[in-house]
C-alpha cells in the first residue's frame, strides 16, 4: 500500500524530515534481517488524536529486541514520547499509523552483530484499512497458505522481527496471486497459527476461539488481546485452544485481527463459506465495540488511549 509522506520522523532521538531518514546500503539488518518492527495505530478522539495501547506495543518492542540480543538504547517511556511526538508534530489529528523499527546500521558485515550500531526510527503516516473498507463491512476471502509458519524452535516467533516477514511475504503474494485476499499459515505441526500480519479467532455459536500464541507459533497480539478483553466483557466466552484446518471449514464465523487491519470479518476460507458468508453477529458486536474503545467513544477502554495533545 502506497506510503503517504509527512513532515517529521523520529530517528535516534531527534526530529528529522521524511526525505532525511535514510540508511546506508550496507546497513547490517539490510542484509540479514536482525531487526524488530512495531505497528501502532493512533485514532481522532473526542479529545484529540489518541495512539492505542501504545505502551504495550512498545514494550513488545523492548521484547523483540531482547530475544534478538539488540540493545536498544531508549527506554519504553522514551520510546512512548517520542511516538506521541511525532503525531503532534505532523499534526495527524485524523489519526496514523506509526511503524517504530529498531535496525542495525552501517559498521560491520558478517552475521555476529553484536558489534554493530543500533539506530531507532519512528515514522507515522495517515493509512487507510489494510484490507480495504470493503473488507473490513463484508469479510475477506481467505486462503491457506502452501507456506508454513516459522517453527519456533527455528525463528523466535514472539519477536516481531524484521527478517520474519519473508515467510509472511511468501504466504501473502502467493493468496493474492490466486485470487483471495489474504492468508493463514499453518504450524510446523499442522494446527492453524496466524495470518501474514493478523491474529484469527473462529466462532461457534456464542463461544470464541482463538489459538495460543505460543504453542500455534505466532505473535502474541495486542489486538488479539484487545478483542479477547472486549469479548469478554461483551459476555462471550473465549479460549485459547488450537484449531485444525477443519475446525476453520466448521466455524459459525471468523474473523483476523491486527493493528494495521483491525477487525475483519471471514468471508470464506479454501473457498468453503464461513457461515452465512456475511459477518455474524458476534464478529460485529466485537468489531463495533473495538471501533469505539479505538476512538475514545467507550470509556471503559479510555486506559487503552494515550492522547497525543
Ligand atoms: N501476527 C503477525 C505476524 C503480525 O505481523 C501482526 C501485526 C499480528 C499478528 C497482530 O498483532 P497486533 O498488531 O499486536 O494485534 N502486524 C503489524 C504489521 C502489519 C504489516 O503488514 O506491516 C500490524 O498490524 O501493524
Amino acid at each position: 500500500m502506497p506510503i503517504t509522506p509527512t513532515k517529521k520522523i523520529w530517528f535516534d532521538g531527534q526530529l528529522v524530515d521524511w526525505e532525511q531518514a535514510t540508511t546506508h546500503v550496507l546497513s547490517h539488518t539490510l542484509h540479514y534481517g536482525t531487526g524488530a518492527f512495531e505497528g501502532i495505530r493512533a485514532y481522532p478522539t473526542p479529545k484529540g488524536p489518541a495512539i492505542f495501547r501504545l505502551r504495550e506495543h512498545m514494550e513488545r518492542l523492548h521484547l523483540s529486541c531482547k530475544i534478538l540480543m539488540i540493545d536498544l538504547p531508549y527506554s519504553v517511556d522514551e520510546l512512548c514520547d517520542a511516538a506521541v511526538e511525532v503525531v503532534k508534530v505532523n499534526d495527524l489529528v485524523n489519526g496514523c499509523y506509526l511503524r517504530p523499527l529498531v535496525y542495525l546500521g552501517y559498521g560491520e558485515m558478517g552475521i555476529y552483530h553484536l558489534n554493530s550500531p543500533v539506530n531507532t526510527a519512528i515514522a507515522a503516516w495517515p493509512w487507510g484499512a489494510y484490507l480495504g473498507d470493503e473488507g473490513v463491512a463484508n469479510g475477506v476471502r481467505m486462503k491457506i497458505s502452501s507456506w508454513i509458519r516459522h517453527s519456533p524452535v527455528a525463528m523466535p516467533t514472539a519477536s516481531k522481527t524484521v527478517g520474519g516477514y519473508v515467510n509472511s511475504s511468501l504466504a501473502k503474494v502467493e493468496a493474492v496471486k490466486a485470487g483471495y485476499d489474504e492468508a493463514i499459515l499453518l504450524g510446523h505441526d499442522g494446527h492453524v497459527s496466524e495470518c501474514t500480519g493478523e491474529n484469527l479467532f473462529v466462532v461457534y455459536g456464542s463461544s470464541i476461539v482463538t489459538p495460543p500464541p505460543s504453542e500455534a507459533g505466532a505473535l502474541r497480539g495486542i489486538t488479539q488481546n484487545s478483542i479477547t478483553t472486549i469479548a469478554r466483557d461483551l459476555g462471550y466466552e473465549v479460549s485459547f485452544e488450537a484449531l485444525r484446518r477443519d475446525d476453520l471449514y466448521a466455524a459459525d464465523e471468523a474473523f483476523l485481527t491486527g493493528t494495521a487491519a483491525e477487525v475483519v470479518p471471514i468471508a470464506s476460507v479454501d473457498d468453503r463459506v464461513v457461515g452465512a458468508g456475511q459477518p455474524g453477529p458476534v464478529t460485529k458486536a466485537v468489531q463495533a465495540t473495538y471501533f469505539a474503545a479505538v476512538r475514545g467513544t467507550e470509556p471503559r477502554y479510555e486506559n487503552w488511549l494515550t492522547y497525543c495533545v
